[in-house]
């Protein structure tokens, strides 16, 4: 049974705080740092309870707040083969963090055992790590807390990525299996991507260097360690590698900075020449943007967009060289928030799903194509390689050198792709060896498609649950009429688009429109807004 006493002593020392409810949402728990301190020790308790359920499997669990504000904090859990945590758990999650008293918890996690049927017998395993917030060492003080309440063996992975904890539940899971993913260690994970890198652009002409902005986060240490694997193969220049400055991280710079000014951060301005490609990671480096200047020095955004269109585009162009067209497929999945210029260009040449924002809701479509390709417009996705593909890839006998070369090409990208979650480490050098490759400047990449211009804006609303969409979050079925609304207006401008979705990490609802022009992409925005308001 439950180790009770234990459980309500350490328990008592993490009170949940009246007053507010939490949500295990699309990002796991995230909300202002200072009030996660109960919610952290009692995910430590589900993490053991979730890794017994699965016989003793190891259960990643990641403490941060990604693109968000340096005050809030956050965690997620992660399941064996680095996936997020299965559906059904978020709800056991939600409830247990909710809890009003010690009594409370105690009564709920009894509840749980029983209704999941968890073998309290087993061992436990887990592997946990942290972003480089302030508030972190103290939030996994908690976490630690309920690890040892629930008697979890557990490694701590310290101040870490998130796709590298992703990573590293993955390794550990199939280690000494025929599916082993890697070493289990930062080291093994470094190893991994770099020696794939130096194969897939050994013999290629040396790229210009690129500037990363790190978002003053946790990216900059990986950075910095992968620089070391790296040698020559690619010159990298790290930016915004602040990570002790109070306030920096995030704070204009960054994924989500770029993505939703759609600017150049400031910090950057002094050292990005025209012509010259840069990229920005998030706080938690699991979502990439590039950019560059043209030769007017008007700043182009890269997203995750093109980035799906260039390595889609590339794996075809392999599949078809290794003579493997028939045997593989390969696969788009998007989002609403996707560029109408992305769909159209992609959907001329390849099968492409759209499916609710969230990467759960594109990893699992994902996992339907031989090889599906997902990223979203803010620059989270990777590239799936489905057991059966990458079967075909280790027995198929090249009949040409051509073939030989292509097929290396292809096993090599499964190694350099974290297929765990997205990366911005590993997307990087992913979208590096293609423009290696296809020896692109960010013009050329850019010209594939044509984005239209677009807007995104927030509403604060008194009640966002009463806004519920369908069709991939195109369309909204309450409150009742007001999708009508929306079409109508719509109709009235060219190439127009626009959807209104409730956010799933901010009490707010996002409009998005699209549009011909950018005055009319802004106007339709600002008009959807007026309706929802
Ligand atoms: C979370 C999601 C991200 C999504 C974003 C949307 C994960 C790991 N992250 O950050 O994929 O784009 O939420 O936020 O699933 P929103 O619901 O507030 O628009
Ligand atoms: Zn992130």
């Amino acid at each position: 049974s439950l180790p009770v006493d234990t459980i309500r002593i350490l328990a008592d020392r993490h009170p949940k705080p009246a007053n507010i409810r939490f949500t295990y949402g699309t990002a796991g728990f995230r909300t202002l740092g200072s009030t996660l301190d109960s919610v952290m020790f009692r995910v430590g308790i589900l993490a053991g309870l979730r890794s017994k359920k699965l016989d003793g499997k190891t259960i990643g669990v990641m403490v941060t707040a990604s693109h968000n504000p340096e005050p809030d904090n956050g965690v997620k859990l992660v399941d064996p083969r680095g996936e997020m945590l299965e559906a059904a758990w978020e709800a056991h999650a939600t409830n247990l963090a909710n809890a009003p008293t010690t009594d409370a918890f105690i009564e709920a996690l009894e509840n749980l055992v029983k209704i999941a049927k968890i073998d309290l017998s087993k061992p436990s395993r887990i592997v946990y790590g942290r972003d480089t917030r302030p508030s972190g060492p103290s939030l996994v003080a908690a976490l630690e807390d309920g690890f040892q309440a629930i008697g979890a063996s557990v490694r701590n992975a310290g101040v870490t990525t998130t796709p590298i904890l992703h990573y590293l539940v993955r390794s550990i899971n199939t280690k000494g299996t025929k599916d082993e993913y890697g070493i289990d260690s930062e080291e093994g994970y470094m190893q991994k991507l770099s020696t794939a890198f130096k194969k897939l652009v050994a013999g290629k002409p040396a790229s210009p260097p690129l500037i990363v902005d790190c978002a003053n986060g946790v990216g900059a240490q990986a950075v910095d360690e992968i620089i070391k694997y790296l040698g020559d193969s690619l010159q990298l220049i790290p930016h915004n590698t602040a990570t002790t400055t109070p306030g920096a991280l995030n704070n204009a710079c960054g994924a989500d900075f770029v993505k939703t000014t759609q600017k150049l951060p400031p910090s950057l301005a002094q050292f990005l020449k025209p012509g010259q490609r840069a990229c920005s990671f998030d706080g938690d480096a699991d979502r990439l943007m590039y950019f560059y200047l043209d030769e007017r020095g008007q700043f182009r955004m890269l997203d995750g967009d093109k980035i799906a269109a260039l390595v889609a585009a590339f794996i075809v162009d392999l599949v078809k060289a290794a003579g493997l067209e028939e045997e593989i497929k390969v696969g788009i999945v998007q989002t609403a928030y996707a560029n109408g210029g992305s769909t159209k260009y992609l959907s001329d040449r390849l099968p492409v799903k759209c499916v609710p924002t969230g990467v759960k809701h594109l990893h699992h479509a994902a996992e339907h194509y031989d090889v599906g390709v997902y990223f979203e417009a803010n620059g989270h996705g990777t590239v799936l390689f489905s057991p059966d593909t990458q079967e075909t890839l280790a027995a198929h006998q090249p009949s040409t050198p051509a073939q030989s070369t292509a097929l290396n090409h292809l096993v090599n990208l499964t190694q350099l792709i974290n297929q765990t979650v997205g990366d911005a480490l590993s997307d990087m050098l992913l979208v590096e060896v293609v423009l290696a490759h296809k020896s692109y400047s960010g013009a050329e990449w850019d010209s594939l498609y044509v984005d239209l211009p677009n807007r995104l804006v927030k509403v604060v609303v008194s009640d966002i649950h009463i806004f519920k969409t369908e069709d991939a979050e195109r369309r909204l079925v309450s409150p009742p009429g007001l999708q009508a609304k929306i079409d109508e207006l719509v109709r009235r401008y060219e190439a127009g688009r626009a959807f209104v979705r409730p956010s799933g990490t901010e009490a707010v609802v996002r409009v998005y429109a699209e549009a011909m022009v950018r005055a009319q992409a802004d106007e339709l925005a600002f008009r959807v807004a007026g309706l929802v308001y």
